[in-house]
Formats: structure tokens, C-alpha cells, sequence
């Protein structure tokens, strides 16, 4: 697949309480993301960042959904360019910036399209502002895109007409009790990393594709504190006992392999809390993989 991959970059911090997450895209950028693509045969194409505003000179109105206002705005246009690069043929490839972007980015994808989520991630995202511990959006984003609780309400969020049952959540090990409801409630389909202990990545994998995939593909939302925090230390929450370096290759390599990716974004890098620019260079070399490349 020889294709045009849009890089659009969202450096927002405003749903996370760790500083640092919005030069993410930048960190990504630094890890020859451009050169990788081209590598395996892509032709980059890079947007640049959207404007986004500075968490300290922003209010961040109520303390259940912290800088709501300001998300809106940056998901908003993130969804329109996210939207004008499939309408032109191209793949996005968002560079996120905390995990809230993925609202606009699954909102772009999901226009006028039926897509799935797959959500690579420690963390459910599926909180509330009524469940959340602590109103930081990006615990929410996946609740805002399904229109969860409040976010029914939200039309710029759950606009996206995701349907709970073509979403797989892959890897959770940091679940909220709010967020186990959720999963029940509607019907989500979650595989822990303790799935991946039993049954393998590659299974595990097949049978979220299987749920995920609508009939124009999946958006693939990777939040890289998925991985082990020894693989991926420059995140923001990182969570113990994450997958492996070749389990996390072997699952983008599989939803590769499925033809599936209809949109990508590479979320919570935070060059601040970073080993050097390891975990950057790593989403580089995932997004590669998700993206096509192959060992032989
Ligand atoms: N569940 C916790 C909360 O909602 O605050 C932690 C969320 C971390 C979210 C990161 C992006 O994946
Ligand atoms: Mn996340
Ligand atoms: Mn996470
Ligand atoms: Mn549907």
C-alpha cells in the first residue's frame, strides 16, 4: 500500500496534569517519522500543527472536565483536517498531544464512514465527568467519542456515530470502576493485558479486529503508555506490566496485515519524561509498522 500519509500534529496538554505532552509532535518529528514512511514506500505529507492555545494563559472552566472549551475547539478543527485528508485519499497520521485529540481525530474519521476504534492503551479513557478521578479529558476521550453519560449531550464529541460494539480496547490494565461499568453497560469489547497473557497478542488482536472493523476500515488510536513503561518511559501515566516491544509490533503488524488502517494516531509522548527520544523514535517505528512495514 503505497499511499500519501497526512502528519497532522495536535500538541495539546490541556487533558492531561503533566506538562511536557504538547512536544510530542515535535518529539515524533525528531524521530524521523517523515524518513520512515518514505522508507516503506509512503509519500509524507506534513500539515504541520494545528494552533493550539497555552494551558497556563487558558481558564480551565469546571474541575470534572478540565479545559473542556479549549478541546472542543482544537478536536473540532482536528476532525475537519482529519476528514479533508481521507476526502483527498490520503491516511492521517495524527501526532498527538494528550489522548483528548482522538476525539476529533475519531470524529474526522468516522464522517460520513463506517469505522471502528481500535484503542491500544493501559487506560479504559471511558470515564465521565460524573466518573472521572481526577477531570482530566483524556481518562474521557473514548466516552466523549461514544457519547457517554454527559457527552450525549456533547454534539462536537460523540458526532462521530461509533457504534460501542465496533470498539476494542486492547492491553487495559488501569480501569476505573466507572469505566468497568461502562464496558459492561455497552457492550465494548475489552481484552486486558491478562487476555494477552493467555491467550497470546496475535489472538487477542484477531478477535478485536473482528469486532472493530466497520466496512471502511478502523481508526488505530495508540496511546504509547500501551507498552511497558521500561519500552516507553516518556509518558504521562505510565502504568507496570505494559506489552512487550515485539507484542506491540506483532499487533500493529497484524492490523496491517488486515488492511484495516483507515486512520492512525500516535498519542501521550511526553519528550520531557522521556529516556533520550526513545519513546518517540518507538512510535515511529509502530506507526511503521501499522502502516505496512514488513521484516521480509
Ligand atoms: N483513569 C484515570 C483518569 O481518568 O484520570 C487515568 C487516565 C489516564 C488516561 C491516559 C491517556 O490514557
Ligand atoms: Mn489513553
Ligand atoms: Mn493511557
Ligand atoms: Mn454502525
Amino acid at each position: 500500500m503505497n499511499d500519501t500519509v497526512r502528519i497532522v500534529g495536535a500538541p495539546t496538554d490541556y487533558g492531561t496534569n503533566r506538562r511536557g505532552v504538547d512536544m510530542g509532535p515535535s518529539a515524533i518529528r525528531y524521530a524521523d517519522l517523515a524518513a520512515a514512511l518514505s522508507a516503506i514506500g509512503h509519500t509524507p505529507r506534513d500539515h504541520g500543527d494545528l494552533r493550539v492555545g497555552r494551558v497556563e494563559s487558558d481558564d480551565p472552566g469546571r474541575d470534572d472536565a478540565k479545559y473542556l472549551a479549549a478541546i472542543e475547539s482544537v478536536c473540532t478543527r482536528l476532525a475537519d483536517d482529519v476528514s479533508d485528508a481521507l476526502a483527498a485519499g490520503e491516511t492521517p497520521l495524527v501526532l498527538g498531544g494528550d489522548h483528548s485529540v482522538a476525539i476529533g481525530s475519531v470524529v474526522g474519521s468516522a464522517r460520513d464512514a463506517d469505522v471502528g476504534v481500535l484503542w491500544f492503551d493501559a487506560h479504559g479513557d471511558l470515564n465521565t465527568p460524573v466518573t472521572t478521578p481526577s477531570g482530566n479529558v483524556h481518562g474521557m476521550a473514548l466516552a466523549a467519542i461514544l457519547g457517554l453519560g454527559e457527552f450525549a449531550e456533547t454534539p462536537w464529541a460523540n458526532a462521530a456515530g461509533v457504534d460501542p460494539e465496533t470498539v476494542a480496547l486492547v492491553g487495559v490494565r488501569d480501569l476505573d470502576p466507572g469505566e468497568r461499568e461502562a464496558i459492561r453497560e455497552h457492550g465494548i469489547a475489552a481484552f486486558s493485558i491478562s487476555d494477552i497473557d493467555d491467550r497470546g497478542i496475535t489472538a487477542v488482536v484477531a478477535e478485536a479486529l473482528d469486532a472493530a472493523c466497520g466496512r471502511d476500515g478502523v481508526h488505530v488510536s495508540l496511546d504509547l503508555d500501551w507498552l511497558d513503561p521500561t519500552e516507553a518511559p516518556g509518558v504521562g501515566t505510565p502504568v507496570r506490566g505494559g506489552v512487550t516491544y515485539r507484542e506491540a509490533h506483532a499487533a500493529l503488524e497484524r492490523v496491517a496485515d488486515a488492511a484495516a488502517v483507515r486512520s492512525l494516531e500516535l498519542v501521550e509522548v511526553n519528550p520531557i519524561l522521556d529516556d533520550h527520544n526513545r519513546t518517540a523514535e518507538l512510535a515511529v517505528e509502530l506507526a511503521a509498522s501499522a502502516l505496512g512495514k514488513r521484516i521480509l
